[in-house]
């Protein structure tokens, strides 16, 4: 198998997170990015192999896979390793719509702060007003995971899952970024913890933390 691979690309994060998790081997092909190009131009490769461009691109023998979500969804379906989905549609549901709702629903929050913390401010000055309105929006998801994950080690029943995969990865950038829970959410504090000692989680936080630091200082 083989990852077309954004070195701070969360979306990519989730998916090697995925193959760590199921033990799976695989050629890790990163394509370049900087602070001011962001990914321009697009590596050739991933421009021949995927519509928009974009990263991760997975690409398993003859079958082709663009999209975090729809990779995920491919390792677990073509793959043996630990599984990440539970057992049974309810159970699948539930962590496909996490998985979902991290993607569409926090990761904008996040990209907020990215965008006004991360990444060169523009020529016009940094946007406080929207700096503040993700922090806001990111403060009530925090609010509806401290309830979720109330009595709950992970977010679904039985084991680790995709959905905790979603989550922590956009909520662990977050918190590195600042804007980590408030400490009334203990519930969601110990879930970051337990994800955070995870080999997977730990390890890929750790290396984009020395990546960013890096292009930072260069
Ligand atoms: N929905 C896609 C989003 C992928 C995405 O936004 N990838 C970014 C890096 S994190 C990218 O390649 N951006 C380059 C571009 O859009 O030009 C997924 O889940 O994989």
């Amino acid at each position: 198998m083989k990852l077309y691979s954004g070195p701070l690309s969360l979306f990519t994060a989730k998916v090697r997170i995925a193959l760590a998790e199921k033990g799976l081997a695989y050629e890790r092909v990163e394509v370049d990015w900087n602070s001011r190009d962001r990914y321009l131009p697009h590596h050739l490769e991933v421009a021949a192999l995927n519509p928009k461009g974009q990263v991760p691109v997975l690409v398993d023998g003859d079958v082709v896979v663009c999209d975090s979500t729809l990779i995920l969804i491919h390792l677990e379906e073509a793959h043996a390793g630990t599984p990440l989905l539970p057992e049974g549609a309810a159970g699948r549901a539930r962590a496909r719509q996490f998985e979902a709702w991290a993607d569409e629903i926090v990761f904008p929050a996040v990209w907020g702060v990215i965008e006004e913390t991360f990444y060169p401010a523009a020529p016009e000055g940094r946007d406080a007003a929207r700096l503040e309105a993700a922090q806001a929006r990111l403060a009530q998801h925090h609010a509806t995971l401290e309830k979720e994950l109330a009595g709950r080690t992970w977010l679904c029943d039985g084991a680790f899952s995709i959905a905790d995969i979603g989550v922590m990865v956009f909520l662990g950038a977050a918190a590195s970024m600042g804007v980590p829970p408030s400490q009334e959410h203990v519930h969601l504090a110990a879930w970051m913890q337990r994800c955070g000692e995870r080999a997977s989680i730990q390890d890929e936080f750790a290396e984009m933390a020395a990546f960013s630091q890096a292009a930072l200082a260069g």
